[in-house]
Parts: structure tokens; sequence; C-alpha cells
């Protein structure tokens, strides 16, 4: 059964939920029979994109190549999963125009941040506030909020109720 390829394409600040999120998400879309591939900070910045850090200059690259590895993925039939802060509307604008209308979805996990901070997972923005880490997105670097995501989403909402959200979605819905 062939499926739509598309590049689903998770924006949000550090500790938002986009992992969590896509990670559930892949699973539900496995059921369903359709291959995927997931692209996040982890299995990128330690390869693919391991000479780029924090800076503006660095961000930009990093999704740049994350777009543009995407393409390839989604040329070759895959639904795409891609969680990355991508705080500017220049890079995630980007990559939707690497893509056909309608196969680039930009979702917005929108969690406040001092409710990151909060959660604060991996002690980072903790970090941050101490000036051990730079140019870190809600603290000491901008986050450009979305201002039409093809799916909104409010990051303190559960999982369970975010997940069926997206399902939900036109866009997801007519998959298969
Ligand atoms: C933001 C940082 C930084 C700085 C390290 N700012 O919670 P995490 O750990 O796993 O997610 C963050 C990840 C962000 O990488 P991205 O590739 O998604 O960023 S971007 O789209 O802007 O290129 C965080 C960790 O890397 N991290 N330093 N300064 N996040």
């Amino acid at each position: 059964h062939k499926h739509r390829a598309i590049l689903l394409w998770f924006t949000g600040l550090s500790g938002s939920g986009k992992s969590i999120l896509a990670n559930v998400l892949e699973t539900k879309l496995h059921h369903r029979n359709i291959s995927t591939y997931m692209l996040d900070g982890d299995n990128v910045r330690h390869g693919l994109c391991q000479d780029l850090g924090f800076s503006d200059h660095d961000r930009h690259e990093n999704i740049r190549r994350v777009g543009e590895a995407a393409r390839l993925m989604v040329d070759a039939g895959v639904v795409v999963l891609a969680t990355f802060i991508s705080p500017y509307h220049r890079e995630r604008q980007m990559v939707r125009n690497m893509f056909p209308v309608n196969h680039f979805i930009e979702i917005f996990v929108d969690t406040p941040c001092h409710v990151c901070e909060q959660r604060d997972s991996k002690g980072l923005y903790k970090r941050a506030r101490l000036g051990e880490i730079e140019n870190f997105t809600g603290i000491s670097s901008p986050y450009e909020r979305p201002k039409q995501p093809d799916i909104h989403l409010d990051g303190q909402k559960s999982i369970t109720e975010l997940i069926n959200q997206i399902l939900r979605s036109s866009c997801i819905e007519h998959l298969s």
C-alpha cells in the first residue's frame, strides 16, 4: 500500500515536548503501515551537523542540512518527523520552500518558556541561567513564534490529547 510522503516539522522550545510527541506519533503511523524516519538533534548534531553549534549562522546551516536530508527521504517515500527548535521564521520558511505545497506540515508545540524551564528535564535551563550555556533559546537567544502553523498545539495539554489533535488534522488523516 502506497502512502503519501511528507515532512512533519515540529518546532518549539527545548523541553516543549517535540520529541515525545514525534515518538508517539511515529508509533501510531507504524500501526498504519506507514514507513517513517525521525530526524532530531541527537542523530543529526552528532553526525551530519557535528561541526555546528548554536550561533545564528550555525542554526541556519543546521536547519538547511536537515531540510535537504528530509527532502531526499521524502523523495524516497518516507514520512519524516523532524524535531528541531528552529527558532527563526526564515529557516522554517526555507525548509517549507524545499517542498511541494502541503508536503511540509509545520507543527508548533506551544509551551511557554517558564513551563519548559520548570520542567528542565535535562538541567539545561539552569545551566543557561548560570551562563554556562551561551545563546540558549528562550533565555539568551530568541524564539520567533510561528504565525500560521499548520497545527498549533497547546504544550500544556496531555500527550494523548495532543496526539489525537494531530491525528484528527486533515493533513495527517489523509496520509494513507
Ligand atoms: C538551544 C541547545 C543549546 C542552545 C544545546 N540553545 O532539549 P534538547 O537540548 O535536547 O534540545 C536542545 C537542542 C537544540 O538543537 P536544535 O538542533 O533543535 O536547535 S536549532 O533548531 O536551533 O538548530 C538542547 C540542546 O540542543 N542545546 N545548546 N544554546 N538548545
